[in-house]
């Protein structure tokens, strides 16, 4: 079939809407078509070059919603007609790390997901007879996209897509790293490095798990409003006191180091602020910002042996086919905000437009409807 789409031909050009070739499920695959998409921070980092298992030309996009429009051989969990959400993270419930229970980072088919292919080993979208290649397994800036049977979770039929969609990666990376990660405790004092659309869900994670003092931290002033709303309850613009005085900031404002950190920057240096203001003894730091290919983190050793904690997450720690859905209830239910979050909609002929105002700090999540 033909499907529109936005081609990331080459790093750092604009995506380009095309009509592509997508080839129909094969087997243990499923045909969504995807009707809303936000666009990650992620999304941007691969397509400016950063990304060390970038490839181009492929189809970007893994914060999507739609329904299941054909299955193919083999396909026992879902059928047509089925709300879905794509996972970056699939859950196969069977490799040794889904059987482990100590993490949700599923090995199935993680080795042909980061090389932009099907499990098989092939590609199902191509463009003038060349191969495009799938990211994340998703490519949710696509109408149509095939994907695992592992790789969805069927969601309520009654929630909005438009909505719902974000839940496929930042609703659940910001909120579950804060409650699964972290497991932040009542009373805890928290530290979230970048108010973008991670930053702010960790803290509505920190704040539904009974966080005390919420400190967060942005270059970008004009993330402090919303950031308040969610439960934020003091602001640090590292512009304004200097990026040198944020550890001690931030020791000052939580009685002496924060028993939770939060990476959602991605830079390096922040991590580093990050792990270094936290409580000496126990605080823990969690990097869930992605870092530009090459770079690597450093602090003195003397951190971690008085007691401080360096960790990572992943979507949250979500285990996909089992959390997604109650994410999704949990928005329904009133229990976790995300309204206020999509500042800006767009279809997909302005998906350009999308990154610019992620670049410029305006938006917070942007979301392409079909
Ligand atoms: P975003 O652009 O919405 O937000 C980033 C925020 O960080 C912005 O508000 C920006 O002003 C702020 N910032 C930038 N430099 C800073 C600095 N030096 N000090 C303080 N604040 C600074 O991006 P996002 O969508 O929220 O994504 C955040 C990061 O999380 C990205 O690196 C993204 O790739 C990563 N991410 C990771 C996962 C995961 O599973 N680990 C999932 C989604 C996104
Ligand atoms: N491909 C990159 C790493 C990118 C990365 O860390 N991705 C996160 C999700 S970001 C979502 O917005 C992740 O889940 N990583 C685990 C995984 O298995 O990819 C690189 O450095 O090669
Ligand atoms: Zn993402």
């Amino acid at each position: 079939m033909k499907t529109r789409a936005a081609v990331a031909f080459a790093a750092n050009t604009p995506l380009e809407i095309v009509e592509v070739d997508l080839e129909g499920p094969r087997a243990h695959e499923v045909l969504v078509e995807i009707i809303a998409t936000g666009i990650c921070h992620t999304d941007a980092y691969t397509l400016e070059g950063k990304d060390s298992e970038g490839i181009f030309p492929s189809i970007l996009g893994h914060e999507g919603a739609g329904i299941v429009r054909e299955v193919g051989p083999g396909v026992t969990s879902l059928k047509v007609g089925d709300h879905v959400i794509p996972l970056y993270t699939p859950e196969c419930r069977s490799c040794k790390s889904c059987l482990s229970q100590k993490t949700n980072l599923c090995t199935a088919i993680r080795a042909t997901q980061g090389k932009g292919l099907m499990p098989d080993g092939t590609s199902r979208f191509s463009y003038k007879g060349q191969t495009i290649f799938h990211y994340m397994g998703c490519s949710t800036f696509s109408n149509f996209t095939v994907l695992p049977e592992i790789a969805l979770a069927k969601v309520r039929s009654d929630a909005p897509f438009e909505k719902i969609c974000y839940i496929g990666c930042g609703v659940t990376t910001g909120v579950g790293a804060a409650i699964w990660t972290a497991g932040i405790e009542p009373g805890a004092n928290v530290a979230v490095f970048g108010l973008g659309g991670i930053g702010l869900n960790v803290i509505q994670g920190a704040r539904m798990a009974g966080a005390d003092r919420i400190i967060g931290i942005d270059i970008n002033p004009s993330k402090a409003e919303m950031a308040r709303q969610f439960g934020m309850t003091a602001f640090i613009n590292p512009r304004e006191i200097g990026s040198d005085k944020v550890v001690a900031a931030v020791v000052d404002a939580t009685d002496g180091g924060a028993d939770y950190s939060f990476d959602c920057t991605g830079n390096t240096e922040v991590m580093r602020q990050a792990l270094e203001c936290c409580h000496r003894g126990w605080g823990e730091s969690i990097i869930i910002g992605v870092a530009e290919s090459g770079k690597e983190i450093a602090t003195r050793p003397f951190q971690l042996v008085t007691g401080r904690v360096w960790k990572g997450s992943a979507f949250g720690g979500a285990r996909g086919r089992t959390d997604v859905p109650k994410m999704v209830d949990w928005y329904m239910d009133g229990k976790i905000a995300i309204d206020p979050l999509i500042t800006h909609v767009l279809p997909l002929d302005d998906i350009n437009k999308a990154f610019d105002l992620m670049h410029s700090g305006e938006s917070i999540r942007s979301v392409v409807v079909f």
